[in-house]
Formats: structure tokens, C-alpha cells, sequence
């Protein structure tokens, strides 16, 4: 599991958005998001630089 920080994340869209570039590469990976603190919980088979990857081409960059 691991948190990332999305500053652009900011409505329910955003996190549709988001979860589906994950799962599109891991069907099986759990995202848990919350607005308020603009996190993205990940617990993926992939590794924690793909998930940013996927994020970044979404229109999502995770915050460093
Ligand atoms: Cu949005």
C-alpha cells in the first residue's frame, strides 16, 4: 500500500479518472481515495513509479 499526494484531484471525476489508469494496468488493484486530503491509496502488484507514470498521463501528477 501506498499513499500518494494529488494536488489536481479535486472532485469525483478526478477520481474516476484516476482509478481508471490504474486498473486498466492492475484489474485487481484496491484505490482508495479521500478529497479532502488529496490522497491516493494504492495497493497494486505494480510498482510505485508505474502508478505515478499511469497518474502523470492521466493528468494527474502525484506531488514529489
Ligand atoms: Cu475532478
Amino acid at each position: 500500500m501506498t499513499d500518494f499526494t494529488v494536488p489536481d484531484m479535486s472532485c469525483g471525476h478526478c477520481v474516476k479518472t484516476i482509478t481508471a489508469a490504474i486498473m486498466s494496468q492492475d484489474a485487481n488493484a484496491t484505490v482508495t481515495t479521500d478529497l479532502n486530503s488529496k490522497t491516493v491509496s494504492v495497493h497494486s502488484r505494480l510498482a510505485d513509479a508505474e502508478i505515478r507514470q499511469l497518474m502523470t498521463q492521466a493528468g494527474y501528477p502525484p506531488a514529489v
